[in-house]
C-alpha cells in the first residue's frame, strides 16, 4: 500500500494507522491459528472466518460505508490467504462481504447486515453438516463397514446418524500422516460407542475387501466432479474402485469450487517438511509434503450434500446453482 508522500505528517500517521487498524485483531489471531491447523477441517474454517468477520463489524470504528467495506475486504482477503486449498473459506468470506456490497447503506446498518448475515451461514453451515447426516445415513446399510480418512464432521455426521438410527455399523478410520487427523474421528467414534479400528494409511487397499462403502469429506469439489480432500483419499478411492466397493463423499455446498467453472485449478497446499521429518536427518534428500490430493470424478460414486445425493457430474449443476454464472467473469 503506498502512503502520498505530498500529504502532511500528520495526515500521513492517521492514513497508517487507519491502515494498520483496518485488520482488526481477531483476523490475525484467528488466520494463524488456520495457519497452525489449530482450527482445521473445511466446515469449522468456514465457520470461524464467519465469526471474525462478525466480530470486526461489532468492534468496526468506520465513519462510513466506504471505509467499513474496505476495512471487511482488507479482513477477508487476510483470512483467503491462510490456507489455500479449502474453498470453503473464500466461499464464507464470499457469502458475507458479497450482501454487504450490494446493500446501499449506512455504516451502522452495514455493520448490523454483516453480523445478521455472518450468524446466518454459521447456522446454515451446521444444519447443512445435520442435514448431510440425515441424508448420508439412507445410504448406510445395518452391519454396514465404512472405512473414513482423515477427520471430517461431515462424515462423522452420516456415521453417526446411522448409529444412532440403531444401524450396527463398524468403521475403520486411517491415521492420516503426518498430522494424525485419524485419531481425532477414533476418538469421537470412541466416545460414541461406535466400534471402530484404527489403521495405518498404508493398510487401506489390506483392509479394503472387508469394506462396504468409503465415505470421505472434502475440501473443494471442482466443476467436473473432481474432490479435493486430505492426502491420501484419491488412494482409498483406487483401492475402493478396484474391489467394487461404494465410494461416497459427504460436503456442504459451500465446498464446491465456483471458480474451478472457468478453469481455475485448486491449489493443493505444501506444508512444511518439519511435519514428516527434520530436514537436517535427511540433507540431501527433498521432503514434500502436500496436505490435499485430487481424486477424480470416475472413482467417486456419489456426493452427498444437504440438498441431496448426487453424482459427481452434477457438480456443475450445484456451482450454477449456488454462485450462478456471474462468477466466470469475477
Ligand atoms: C481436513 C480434511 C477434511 C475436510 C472436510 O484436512 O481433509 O476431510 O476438510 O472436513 P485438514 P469437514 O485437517 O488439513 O484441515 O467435513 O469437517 O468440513
Amino acid at each position: 500500500m503506498m502512503v502520498n508522500l505530498s500529504e502532511g505528517c500528520d495526515t500521513q500517521v492517521q492514513t497508517i494507522r487507519r491502515l494498520v487498524s483496518m485488520v482488526c485483531k481477531e483476523v490475525k489471531v484467528t488466520a494463524e491459528k488456520i495457519s497452525k491447523m489449530e482450527i482445521r477441517g473445511a466446515g469449522k474454517i468456514a465457520r470461524s472466518v464467519a465469526e471474525v468477520l462478525k466480530a470486526c463489524a461489532k468492534s468496526s470504528e468506520a465513519k462510513g460505508a466506504k471505509e467499513f467495506v474496505e476495512e471487511l475486504e482488507e479482513a477477508g482477503n487476510k483470512l483467503i490467504s491462510a490456507r489455500p486449498s479449502a474453498v470453503s473459506l473464500p466461499n464464507a468470506v464470499r457469502f458475507i462481504i458479497n450482501r454487504i456490497k450490494t446493500a446501499n447503506l449506512n455504516a451502522k446498518k452495514l455493520k448490523e447486515l454483516t453480523i445478521k448475515t455472518a450468524d446466518k451461514f454459521i447456522e446454515d453451515s451446521k444444519k447443512a453438516v445435520e442435514r448431510i447426516g440425515e441424508i448420508g445415513a439412507r445410504r448406510i446399510a445395518d452391519g454396514d463397514v465404512i472405512m473414513t480418512h482423515c477427520h471430517s464432521l461431515a462424515v462423522l455426521s452420516v456415521i453417526k446418524t446411522s448409529w444412532r438410527q440403531g444401524k450396527k455399523i463398524k468403521v475403520i478410520a486411517t491415521e492420516s500422516r503426518p498430522r494424525y487427523q485419524g485419531h481425532i474421528t477414533v476418538r469421537e467414534l470412541i466416545k460414541e460407542g461406535i466400534p471402530c479400528t484404527l489403521i495405518v494409511d498404508s493398510a487401506v487397499r489390506a483392509f479394503m475387501k472387508q469394506v462396504d462403502k468409503v465415505i470421505v469429506g472434502a475440501d473443494s469439489i471442482a466443476a467436473n466432479g473432481a474432490v479435493v480432500n486430505k492426502i491420501g483419499t484419491s488412494q482409498l478411492a483406487l483401492a475402493a474402485h478396484e474391489a467394487r466397493v461404494l465410494f461416497l463423499v459427504a460436503a456442504e455446498s459451500y465446498k464446491f469450487h465456483p471458480q474451478t467453472l472457468v478453469g481455475e485449478l485448486v491449489e493443493i497446499e505444501e506444508r512444511s517438511a518439519r511435519e514428516i521429518a527434520n530436514p537436517q536427518d535427511f540433507k540431501g534428500a527433498k521432503i514434500r509434503n502436500p496436505a490435499f490430493d485430487v481424486t477424480p470424478p470416475e472413482y467417486i460414486d456419489l456426493i452427498i450434500t444437504e440438498k441431496g445425493v448426487m453424482p459427481p457430474q452434477a457438480a456443475i449443476l450445484v456451482i450454477k446453482e449456488e454462485f450462478g454464472w456471474a462468477v466466470a467473469g469475477e
